[in-house]
């Protein structure tokens, strides 16, 4: 029987006794969706929905967002403090007054016995703002360490790096709004469709209006690549060769901007010497990409009124992480693309408030994008502190990277770890095992207590989650947006500010802490009047009502700011950008006879990082349970590797168990591995280090792949790395 159109039933979207919609932003990804949490009438949190009326999603949120009021109740979160004596005994449950004293002992005692920095902070992108500020304020003003970082090392450190160097300050200038008004728009290393849905949503509605050429750069066919009308397949870790080489074409046939090289920018000459050497052949020889292509993307690039570049983390996690920023600057400065409508270099961010941290945690310097190298900058934050100035250290000290080989060599004893979870996110995971188990004291502040990290620890906190807690993350387009108190935090767990507080009065000081965030809130309005990054208008109550605004908004502002650098003024003292000229140097490991593969890693769409979170949601794992590889189906042929089986792959640091997905995605040269599980692609890959900002090359490595005989046997194996 056929049913006409007007006879299907019209979609019912199921009653779910909602009594009260509560304001959040999203707590995943740094698109900063706002979301409207529905609570039935005992109060529990039982739908989510998009808001409408945000300028960023426009009702939409992807399926993590959909399901995010789901996490409160998930299993494994954390309900009580734990400690224990001796690593790996049975953890006790403990007060919070006795875990909290514990811990305040153990760093008094270590740092009396080794000195202040020889105890750690390692903090995160994941909790609100006003905690990163409070955090700050105790790790720099009371407890007094300068080994204080967070995991955006692994995540942003390059973008930061990249914005400094060329603008002389940390700060995205550009916005979503972009796409409207751009004519031309490179992605580079970075999937839209799966790890930002809905900044894609954004895009292709753009496309819609008005098309304008979509050019990807990435070694993998994904998604993005897929939408695009150019796909570049670079060769890993070769972008800055082929930024060179398009800035190199660009000045060679005169379509440069001269004008506004001259007015905004230094360093002109050096940088134009060294791109005289990266003539297309050359380059191409390096990065892959046919001589002809570079070309014709450099002019489609260049002639474009309007062009604009953005990028993830095929950029930011290289070896050359902070140089392939720079040089996406470059560009963007040679064709006069900064600061104006559709004209960008836009980093795509990762964590909800990868921003938040940067802008006010004080974990690479002093609060407000203020330098601890700089004694002005002391000095103010001493006095509104009151602190003395000469507690402060004059240079930042140890990134997150840099912190676990110092615990490797006995110069840090102690660690405290809130919102990460190293053993499964960084690289190589039998060196950080060994590393772990060489810390005299470790403790653990996560929403969940089978976080692998907490195998480790001594102490574990159980820490509030998203909307348990009040307060703002910082978004991609440097849009600050609230989160309400949606429901109260999971059994004894505590908002991370409550931690924090807690902890600063178990120490001798002069500093004061605000009761509330918004206390917090106020003191970092106060701290950012009249500089670029202005909170100074900002209030709760506003953020709500206009759904998020972008900073600077100072106390008179009507509006947000949309874009930085509109008058072409920088942040360096003579208020030019710099070209910055960038040899290339070629020091990643590579496929071999030995380990013929590239082994690259990242995300999938259901899933966020260690899975501590998505692994629990059913409608999230369910799409994706499993540790598996994406393997060229010719490779795979050759090797008598079959879809659907198991297989082994072996770097020089370990082995794994995945099953293969066979894919065009990938070149028969390259086998792509998702993160999020443990005991899996970390455990395999290299992560050597970036030298200004000292990110992990995550994706770039060498791996050999061999079938398995005994299916059974793997997947038993493969079955460890799932956890839940
Ligand atoms: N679903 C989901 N969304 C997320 C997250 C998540 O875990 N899950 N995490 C959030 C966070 S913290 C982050 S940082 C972002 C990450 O967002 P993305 O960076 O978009 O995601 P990735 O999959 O890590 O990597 C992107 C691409 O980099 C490519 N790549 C690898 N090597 C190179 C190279 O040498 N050059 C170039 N040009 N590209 C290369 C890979 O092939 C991959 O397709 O996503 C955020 N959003
Ligand atoms: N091979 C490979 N490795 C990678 C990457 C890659 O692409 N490839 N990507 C890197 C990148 S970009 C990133 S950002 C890192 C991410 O790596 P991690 O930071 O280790 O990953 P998450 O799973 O997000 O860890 C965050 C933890 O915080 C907890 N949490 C969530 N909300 C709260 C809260 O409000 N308070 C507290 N106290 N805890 C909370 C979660 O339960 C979780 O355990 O991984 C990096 N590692
Ligand atoms: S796109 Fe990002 S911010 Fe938006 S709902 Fe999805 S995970 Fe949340
Ligand atoms: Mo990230």
């Amino acid at each position: 029987m056929l049913f006409g159109r007007n006879k299907k039933n019209p979609i019912k979207i199921a009653d779910k006794g909602v009594v009260e919609w509560k304001y959040t932003t999203c707590g995943y990804c740094s698109t900063g969706c706002s979301i409207e949490v529905g609570l039935d009438k005992k109060g529990d949190a039982v739908t989510s929905r998009g808001v409408a009326d945000a300028d960023v999603n426009r009702g939409k949120l992807c399926l993590k967002g959909i399901f995010e009021h789901e996490l409160f109740k998930s299993a494994g979160r954390g309900r009580v403090p734990l400690m224990r004596k001796k690593r790996f005994d049975e953890f006790k449950e403990a007060s919070w007054d006795e875990a909290l004293d514990k811990t305040a002992s153990e760093i008094k005692r270590i740092q009396e016995k080794y000195g202040r920095d020889s105890f750690a902070i390692v903090s995160t992108g994941q909790i609100m703002t006003e905690e990163f500020y409070t955090l700050g304020k105790l790790a720099r003003g009371v407890i007094g360490t300068n080994n204080y970082d967070g995991n955006t090392t692994l995540c942003m450190s390059s973008a930061a790096s990249g914005y400094k160097r060329s603008f002389g300050s940390d700060g995205p200038p550009g916005c979503y709004d972009d796409f409207e008004h751009t004519d031309c728009l490179l992605a580079i290393g970075s999937n839209l469709p799966e790890q930002h849905p809905v900044i894609y949503y954004r895009l292709k509605a753009a496309m819609e209006k008005k098309k304008f050429p979509l050019i990807v750069v990435d070694p993998r066919v994904t998604m993005l690549a897929q939408m695009a009308d150019i796909h570049l397949p670079v060769t890993p870790g070769t972008d800055v060769v082929l930024l060179n080489s398009l800035a190199h074409v660009i000045i060679k046939e005169g379509l440069e901007d001269r004008a506004y090289m001259e007015a905004h920018t230094s360093d002109i000459e050096s940088f134009e010497k060294l791109v005289a050497e990266y003539d297309p052949e050359s380059a191409s020889r390096i990065c892959g990409i046919d001589a002809d292509m570079i070309r014709h993307v450099a002019r489609t690039y260049a002639k474009a009124g309007a062009a604009m570049t953005i990028w993830t983390m095929g950029i930011n996690q290289s070896m050359h992480g902070s140089d392939g920023v720079v040089g996406i600057n470059n560009l963007n400065l040679i064709t006069g693309n900064i600061g104006k409508p559709g004209g960008t270099s836009l980093s795509i961010t990762g964590q909800c408030n990868a921003m938040g941290t940067r802008e006010w945690s004080s974990c690479s310097g002093l609060p407000g994008y203020r330098a601890l190298e700089n004694a002005e900058h002391r000095k103010e934050i001493a006095e509104f502190w009151n602190v003395d100035e000469e507690f402060f250290p004059k240079e930042r000290g140890l990134f997150m990277t840099d912190i676990f080989p110092a615990i490797e060599t006995g110069q840090i004893k102690g660690l405290w770890i809130i919102a990460t979870n190293p053993m499964t996110s960084m690289t190589n995971t039998a060196r950080m095992r060994k590393i772990m188990e060489k810390l005299d004291f470790l403790v653990v502040q996560d929403a969940y207590e089978d976080v692998e990290t907490n195998e480790y620890s001594h102490v574990y906190f159980p820490a509030a989650v998203w909307a348990e807690k009040e307060g703002c993350f910082t978004n991609t387009e440097r849009r600050v947006n609230l989160t309400r108190n949606v429901v109260e935090p999971f059994r004894e767990s505590k908002p991370d500010f409550w931690i924090f507080n807690e902890m600063a009065k178990r120490f001798d000081h002069s500093v004061t802490f605000p009761e509330n965030t918004e206390g917090a809130f106020n003191e970092m309005r106060e701290l950012s009047k009249g500089r670029m990054l202005d909170y100074s208008g900002l209030t709760y109550d506003k953020i709500e009502e206009k759904r998020g605004i972008q900073w600077p908004f100072s106390e008179d502002a009507e509006e947000g700011s949309p874009r930085l650098y509109t008058d072409g003024e920088f942040q360096h003292a003579d208020q030019k950008a710099k070209l910055i000229p960038l040899p290339f140097v070629d020091d990643n490991e590579r496929p071999c006879d030995d380990y013929p593969f590239w082994l690259n890693s990242g995300r999938v769409v259901e899933h966020f990082h260690t899975r501590t979170r998505t692994g629990k949601v059913g409608n999230l794992n369910k799409f994706s349970p499993t540790p598996y590889m994406e393997m060229n189906p010719d490779a795979a042929k050759k090797l008598g590797v079959e879809h659907g089986s198991y297989a082994r792959l072996t770097t020089r640091r370990g082995d794994a168990v995945v099953m293969v997905q066979t894919t065009q995605r990938v070149s028969p040269n390259m086998v792509f591995v998702p993160f999020h599980f443990h005991e899996c692609v970390n455990r395999l890959a290299l992560g050597l280090l970036d030298p200004h900002s000292r990110q992990p090359a995550f994706k770039q490595c060498a791996v050999k792949i061999e079938p398995i005989v005994n299916q059974g046997a793997a997947a038993v194996r493969n079955k460890a790395a799932r956890a839940y």
